[in-house]
């Protein structure tokens, strides 16, 4: 249909086949209508490679989609048992948002203003009956397209570029929302700041781009360390991890594990380089995150004063 039937460009022809290739991975639901024009629906979206999860009420496509969080993308239809289609819509915004699945709403030819209804409860696109296979085709590509880009922006929204590890962004906006659910709860928050020891010396002796590769090993072994925390980078030089509902003690001492298997750990620049850190460590709950921070920051500095490559609690 959609390479035979009409003009195609080549670039077209490459994205659809790259497409193939990655809808064997993606999960779509689509919840059948009482007339019984899903069928088609879901032999279409099958040829096409995804997989397909069928629904007969709407009841059923709230459970499969509550079983299967991987489900990227709803077709429904307007007639639904026991359930209309902006109804459905609705419940399944209040559960996924719209960067998170796609819904594609279906409505007659004769029912005008249902398009309408759709996007404003919530669907990303609509189809009006009767539509050809490629139309169908294209608009799921397309929603699943700009979920794809979505996915990758808020990676690199929330990522930082050289090292991969959460960033600072991502500590102020996400983990503040942890921290002070956390605190609520009553439960243990323990927060660490690292700082790489003399790191100028090392851009100095070796270059920034051979500096660069030592901080990103340095980020990958901590990060390999606390698979079990939250590992970030805050800046230049400088890391940190958070912990929730973990003894302080045993979070110390693991901290302090690292320290000593950072200084042994020779880094590879086609020689052996070592370097070591110093880290400040702080359990007292504040107000806000950021204060917390900055406490655990001034035992760092307490650290670096009194000789560096340890850590200050
Ligand atoms: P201290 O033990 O007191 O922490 O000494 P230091 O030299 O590590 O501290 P200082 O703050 O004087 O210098 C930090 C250095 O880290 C300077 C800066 O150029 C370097 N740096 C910060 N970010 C990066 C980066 O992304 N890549 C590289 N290669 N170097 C960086
Ligand atoms: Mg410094
Ligand atoms: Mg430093
Ligand atoms: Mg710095
Ligand atoms: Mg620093």
């Amino acid at each position: 249909y959609v390479i035979k039937g009409t003009k195609t460009s080549f670039h077209y022809v490459i994205n659809l086949l790259h497409r193939l290739f990655l809808n064997r991975f993606i999960s779509v639901l689509v919840v059948e209508d009482t007339f019984n024009s899903m069928p088609f629906v879901t032999r279409q979206l099958r040829h096409w490679q995804l997989i397909v999860h069928e629904a007969a009420t709407g009841a059923d496509a709230l459970a499969i989609l509550g079983k299967h969080p991987e489900i990227k993308l709803v077709l429904t239809d307007y007639h639904t048992q026991g359930m209309n289609g902006t109804d459905l819509i609705k419940s399944l915004r209040e559960k996924r948002s719209k960067e998170d699945l796609a819904i594609i709403g279906i409505s007659a030819i004769n029912e005008k203003s249902l398009a309408a209804r759709f996007i404003k409860y919530g669907a990303n696109d609509f189809l009006t009956k009767p539509f050809a296979p490629e139309e169908l085709l294209c608009r799921v590509n397309q929603n699943l397209e700009q979920l794809e880009l979505l996915t990758k922006l808020r990676e690199m929204t929330y990522r930082d570029y050289l090292t991969q590890l959460f960033n600072r962004r991502y500590l102020f906006e996400k983990v503040e929302k942890q921290f002070h659910a956390a605190k609520s709860a009553g439960q243990q928050v323990t927060l660490c700041v690292m700082d790489i020891d003399h790191f100028k010396r090392i851009n100095d002796a070796y270059g920034s781009h051979s500096g660069d590769t030592i901080l990103r090993t340095i980020a990958a072994l901590f990060a390999k360390h606390f698979p079990d925390f939250i590992t970030f980078r805050l800046g230049g030089e400088e890391f940190g991890l958070i912990a929730f509902n973990t003894s302080f003690e045993l979070t110390l001492n693991r901290i302090e594990q690292f320290r000593t298997s950072l200084k042994n750990t020779p880094m590879d620049l086609g020689h052996p380089v070592y370097v070591t850190a110093s880290f400040g460590i702080t359990d007292e709950l504040t107000d806000k995150l950021d204060d917390m921070v900055q406490a655990a920051d001034r035992l760092l500095y307490l650290a670096k004063q009194q000789g560096r490559d340890q850590v200050c609690s």
